[in-house]
């Protein structure tokens, strides 16, 4: 005796509460510009708590899901450094569960945005109990964190308000850009097309399957919904298809056999770095 009780050992820790709906750190409309220097040291030194492979569990608060972000890729390192810099501290803002997945396309065949997409979601479920998938470009960073990374009660697009547009929707069915969807909307819609080669279609595609399996496309706050993309010339191997426009025609006959279902690809590698992981893949050709 005479030793004061150390307060410590005899109060049970707090159990962290749920998340709010609405994270109270968020800052709303930021600045985003792409002409200052930008090196991989300083995003990680920026991003300390952000564990190995690019993920990120709030410390203060359970969130309802886990967040699996999955991006397309080739050849864009400058890009990532960007993407990396600004998405880090808004998705903590956001309190988001959440890993990061580079998929990229090995070789320098026809590149194919929905089909590494398709290898995203496969992979991402290897890793971890995902919920929530949310697919972006390398080169899109949102304006306004108020645009929150999590699924929602239908496929969401995020990117309805892009610089490149005059920041507005270009059509009344785009969901190209970032987009999200939770495990049992991805797997109702049998995921996504393995085989549009090259750019453009495939988006619209994903949007004919979401409408005709009877969900319908939820969408932020034209105010909200705002981005910046990094401009770049084409990518080699990736010209437009001259074919999309009559492959989108035929979405009803060609969802349930080209999809998740059918996937096929050699997985060559996975590194996890700090602040993401890296999954190359090889993916094949058009026939
Ligand atoms: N991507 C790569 N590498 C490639 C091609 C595409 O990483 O070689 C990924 C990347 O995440 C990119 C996304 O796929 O953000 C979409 O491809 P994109 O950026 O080519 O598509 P976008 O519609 O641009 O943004 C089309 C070319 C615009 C040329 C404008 C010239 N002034």
């Amino acid at each position: 005796s005479g030793k004061p009780e150390q307060n410590s050992t005899h109060t049970t820790p707090k159990p962290i509460p749920p998340c709010p709906e609405v994270p109270p750190g968020l800052v709303g409309r930021l600045l985003i510009e792409f002409s200052s220097l930008m090196s991989m040291e300083r995003v990680q030194r920026e991003n300390p708590n952000v564990t190995e492979g690019g993920k990120y569990t709030p410390p203060d608060c359970r969130p309802k899901q886990k967040v699996a972000i999955i991006i397309p890729f080739r050849h864009r390192e400058h890009h990532l450094k960007y993407w990396l810099h600004y998405l880090h501290p808004i998705l903590r803002r956001q309190k988001i569960d959440y890993g990061i997945y580079i998929i990229n396309q090995l070789g320098e065949d026809t590149f194919n945005r929905a089909k590494l997409l398709n290898v995203g979601y496969t992979e991402a479920l290897k890793d971890a109990e995902y919920d929530c998938f949310i697919f972006s470009d390398v080169d899109l960073i949102p304006m306004d964190d108020r645009n929150l990374y999590h699924c929602y009660d239908q496929p969401r697009h995020f990117a309805i308000a892009m610089d490149k547009f005059g920041f507005r929707l270009p059509y009344a069915g785009y969901f190209g850009g970032v987009s999200g969807l939770s495990k049992k909307q991805f797997l109702k819609i049998n995921g996504f097309p393995n085989e549009y080669w090259g750019w453009g279609g495939e988006d619209d595609d994903i949007y004919n399957r979401i409408t005709l399996n009877g969900m319908k496309v939820s969408r932020p706050d034209v105010k909200i919904g705002r981005y910046r993309m990094i401009k770049h010339e084409r990518d080699k191997h990736n010209e437009p298809n001259p074919q999309r426009f009559n492959k989108i025609q035929n979405t009803k006959n060609t969802m349930r056999k080209d999809g998740i279902s059918s996937l096929m690809y050699r997985l060559v590698s996975i590194k996890k770095y700090p602040l993401y992981t890296n999954i190359s893949v090889e993916i094949g050709k058009p026939p």
